[in-house]
């Protein structure tokens, strides 16, 4: 134990701690400084910046024996508070700048170091700072942060006055399509907002801590498992095994396809027979502090026998490989594709015909916050869990027979998630607390380290895609044929719907007559594969988009001019052979063709020997909702003072979700002209919401926003007299009427057939990529230098979100495209090792460019964004290489030993 007095955020504290305690868990724990965050835990990640006597460092990495008395220390409860923010705060609402928020401490905290020491930073500067401290952010793309800080120092200097940078509400009352800064901003800009890992630290006395013990390998039979010299160490409650379970053990997949070799019941709780993949859970030690949780986690003893490990679709599919669950084929789910006429024969008489093999990775999802929850019964007996889920009622249903408790019995609440990117489509630790706390009857408490978070939670599933395509000799596109294979890891959640999207994307955007194909679901021992942002639509449209290049170089043409030619116009069909809600790309061509024009001159003008310099485009389509008539439930209630709270589950990523439900319920509320702090939210409880469906497939705005609407209408309707003003909350009470409305909507569409033929989405979104790379000859490495967007997303709710999400998702691309993976679980494990982008690898230059096509059946003419950004902008980058230094990378991630052995290729 030390002792030491620290002044920290101008005033002294006293403090005992032991010589190894973090300072980052001392500030948080024994000072409730919970600003300070813990993401990586490894300095890598930043959002644990702190000021020390002066300088900025990240407090996670400096150990209690290295802190001297006295020091000085600002966390950002020292910057600004929620009733008196600093400009830098104010700035970082005004533009923004937190999305789910988790990194925002550690920006604010950095930032304020930064204008201390530099009062009039260049954008530059402010890019190498947050390099150089490597303050990490998964959600932004950093540029509006960039602008925040520019924006804060102007302030601060006098040279812009605060007023600039509050939002004001415009005369007609309307916060639709404008910049009015999402209710949870001014908490998390003054890091006073609770994420998981916070609450934490606020569960009652006896919460019992969990560390889990997880399976080192990826493929085994389980031989036994003891846990007698774990149980003897010293603060331990008790070590649950599958023997503790008392239901059937199993994470159901809700399988969604009869077809499915599988039965869905693949994913154990706790691994009772077999070890499917590194990282599965075999036992929970449940501790009085998680230090004695991890020290007897160490000593259950497990015996495994090794099987055979099967780390890609290609060895899974060998015909010696033993099936992985044992009575289901390791190719478990086929998906057909059948448009038009035969292909064959067109193939036969087409003027030019290209082939080519494409890979898109096991792309990671690295949010900051690592998973993280807790579970305790509540006064009625019932198990109450909280965790990141953006999907409660889903995920109540997939582990409640796992864990033998009658759903209804069950509670799901979402804390603030710090980013979640799909992989909480999945549940994760949600049946791990749940077994936990039935077995002990105690609440627990979960947090896993980010190595876990990497290791054991799901990833993208890589795709394996041939393309053929048939062209005449002027560019028209006459057919496709196309295989792809999905890599889903070993469980088969949502696999087969995902395989689905190979036949619904591939060639999407085009007019294409004649398709044929065939798409498989593979199971292998690596990380099982969860729903990633795009969910198929970086996987399929990747190839695709890479060939239509390639058909344009064929063809002598401008791949631009190539693409224009083909894409959907009045009357085409989509790949599924329907009719696409709007047809808007002929305008987002007409649009992007100057950017275009102006990328590619940039680029003709700035080569030299050591770097050239390239242009590249591609289309990205993808739907908003999940398949066929996806609908949605939400509340709304009269309060007596004539405000109104809405109930919705709109689970929030961090994406928006509460602007989302504001923005759109303000909408529909005009015509009673309340202010917007007049709606009040309760979201994200099973209890008290009733069920919006997942955050997935970017369907929220679409239809939890119409269920939204829907009980708007109800409630006005209620509400209207018969001189078409409104009654008061006294006036409906007194005349009997109800004051809580229910909405519900139901998406127009039709689930895919056998040969994924239907219509079975309502409403999609579009953009045009056009990005311009520079590639050093000699190292092979390439830095994207520019972006541009040009979308339709239909009408816009808020365009701060909405830029927010573009900016997030291009950033995500360049990451895809070159760096991140998952591949080697040793070396990719970290953040730095898997490829995060850091700000230096995202461009400052980046443009968003709108065209706001109304879609009949949007929530107030809006489609969904969230995962637009992430269909192609990998495929433009990868094409703008080819055009910068003719090295064609086909496999992803294009690091530059790949684009140098492609250049010598
Ligand atoms: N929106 C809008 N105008 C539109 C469409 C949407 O203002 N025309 C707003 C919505 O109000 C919402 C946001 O944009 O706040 C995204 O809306 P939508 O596309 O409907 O998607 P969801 O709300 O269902 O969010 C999920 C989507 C998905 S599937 C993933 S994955 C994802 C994403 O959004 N993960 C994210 N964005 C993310 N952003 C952050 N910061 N972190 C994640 O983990
Ligand atoms: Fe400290 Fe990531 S740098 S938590
Ligand atoms: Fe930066 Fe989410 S806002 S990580």
């Amino acid at each position: 134990m030390i002792k030491r007095t620290l002044k920290v955020n101008g005033v002294e504290k006293f403090i005992l701690a032991e010589q190894d305690d973090s300072l980052a868990n001392v500030l948080r724990e024994k000072l409730g400084l919970t600003s300070v965050k813990i993401g990586c835990g490894t300095g890598q990640c930043g959002s644990c910046s702190i000021i020390i006597d002066g300088k900025l460092k990240r407090s996670c990495t400096i150990k209690m024996k290295r802190v001297e008395d006295h020091t000085e220390i600002i966390t950002t409860e020292g910057i600004g508070t929620p009733n008196q923010m600093h400009p830098i705060q104010i700035a970082w609402m005004a533009h923004g700048g937190a999305q789910c928020g988790f990194c925002t401490p550690g920006f604010i905290v950095s930032s304020y170091a930064l204008i201390l020491a530099n009062p009039k930073p260049t954008r530059e500067d402010v890019r190498d700072w947050f390099q150089k401290h490597r303050n990490a952010c998964r959600c932004t793309g950093y540029k509006q942060l960039v602008d925040a800080v520019q924006d804060a120092a102007a302030v601060m200097r006098g040279d812009m006055s605060e007023e600039e940078l509050l939002f004001k509400m415009p005369e007609d009352n309307r916060i639709w399509g404008s910049k009015y800064p999402r209710p949870t901003a001014a908490a998390k800009v003054t890091g006073t907002l609770d994420y998981g890992a916070d609450l934490g630290l606020k569960m009652p006395e006896g919460t019992l801590k969990c560390a889990l013990v997880q399976a080192e390998i990826s493929h085994a039979n389980v031989i036994s498992i003891d846990t007698s010299e774990a149980e003897k160490m010293e603060g331990v409650e008790k070590v649950v095994t599958y023997k503790d379970i008392k239901g059937k053990n199993r994470i159901t997949g809700l399988i969604t396809f009869p077809t499915n070799k599988g039965d869905g019941w693949d994913r154990p709780i706790l691994a009772d027979e077999k070890i499917f993949q590194f990282g599965d859970a075999i036992a929970i030690v449940c501790a009085d502090t998680e230090k004695h949780a991890k020290a007897a986690a160490a000593k259950v003893k497990v015996e495994l026998e090794q099987l055979p490990e099967y780390m890609n679709a290609p060895a899974a599919m060998e015909e010696d490989a033993m099936e992985i669950h044992p009575g289901t084929p390791n190719v478990y789910f086929e998906q057909k594709i059948a448009k038009g006429d035969e292909t064959a024969p067109i193939f036969d008489k087409a003027d030019v015909v290209l082939e080519g093999d494409y890979y898109v990775g096991r792309q990671p999802h690295m949010p900051i916050e690592p998973d993280v929850g807790f579970a305790y019964l509540d006064d009625d007996g019932k198990l109450c869990i909280h965790s990141k889920s953006i999907g409660l009622h889903l995920h109540a249903a997939m582990i409640a027979p796992g864990l033998g408790v009658d759903i209804e019995n069950l509670i799901m609440v979402q804390n603030y998630a710090g980013g979640t990117f799909g992989y909480k489509f999945s549940p994760t630790m949600e049946a791990l607390v749940g077994a936990a706390c039935l077995a002990t009857g105690k609440p627990v408490f979960l947090n896993y380290t980010w190595f876990q978070q990497q290791t054991y939670t799901g990833k993208r599933s890589p795709f394996f895609t041939n393309i053929r395509v048939a062209a005449n000799k002027d560019g028209k596109l006459l057919g496709l044929e196309t295989e792809w294979i999905c890599d889903h890891g070993p469980y088969s959640e949502f696999g087969d719907l995902l395989t689905l999207r190979g036949a619904q994307f591939i060639g999407a955007g085009y007019n294409m007559p004649a398709i044929r194909g065939l798409g498989k679901t593979v199971c292998t021992n690596h990380a099982w594969g969860s729903a990633f942002r795009g969910y198929g639509a970086p996987e399929t449209e990747f190839g695709y988009e890479v060939i239509m290049d390639e058909l344009a170089e064929k063809l002598g043409m401008d791949p631009f001019d190539l693409r224009e030619k083909n894409i959907y116009r009045d009357g085409d069909t989509t790949p599924t052979g329907c009719k696409p809600e709007v047809y808007c790309i002929e305008d987002i061509f007409k649009k992007a063709r100057p950017k275009y024009e102006e990328v590619k001159k940039w680029a003709s003008e700035n080569n030299t020997d050591e770097v050239k310099r390239g242009v590249g485009i591609a289309l990205g389509v993808y739907g908003s909702g999940l398949d066929g008539p996806d609908s949605a439930e939400s509340e709304i209630e009269l309060n007596a003072d004539g405000s109104v709270t809405m109930y919705a589950c709109w689970h929030d990523h961090g994406q928006g979700a509460d602007m989302g439900v504001l923005g759109t319920a303000h909408e529909a509320l005009r015509p009673l002209g309340l202010a917007p702090e007049q709606i009040h939210l309760v979201m994200n409880d099973t209890r008290t919401c009733p069920n919006g469906g997942p955050a997935g497939g970017s369907r929220s705005q679409v239809v939890v926003g119409n269920s939204i609407i829907a009980a708007c209408r109800e409630l006005m309707d209620s509400m209207r007299k018969a001189d078409n003003s409104f009654r008061s909350y006294d006036e409906m009470i007194k005349e009997n009427k109800a004051v809580r409305y229910s909405g519900k909507w139901s998406a127009p569409a039709t689930e895919c057939d056998e040969n994924g033929q239907g219509s079975p989405f309502a409403c999609y979104m579009y953009g045009l990529f056009i990005t311009g790379v520079s590639v050093e000859i000699a190292t092979g490495k390439t830095q994207v230098e520019k972006f541009v967007l040009v979308a339709d997303i239909g009408k816009i709710n808020n365009k701060l979100v909405v830029d927010g999400q573009m900016y997030g998702g291009l950033a995500q691309g360049i990451g895809l495209a070159l760096t991140e993976d998952y591949e080697d679980i040793k070396k990719h494990s970290t953040m730095v090792g898997a490829g995060f982008p850091y700000i230096k690898q995202i461009p400052d230059d980046m443009e968003l460019i709108y065209v706001e096509t109304a879609r009949p059946e949007g929530s107030h003419g809006a489609s969904g964004v969230g995962e637009l950004p992430l269909t192609t902008p990998h495929a433009a980058v990868i094409n703008a290489i080819y055009n910068a230094c003719g090295a064609r990378v086909t496999h992803l991630p294009a690091r530059p030993e790949k684009v140098l052995a492609a250049l010598k290729g």
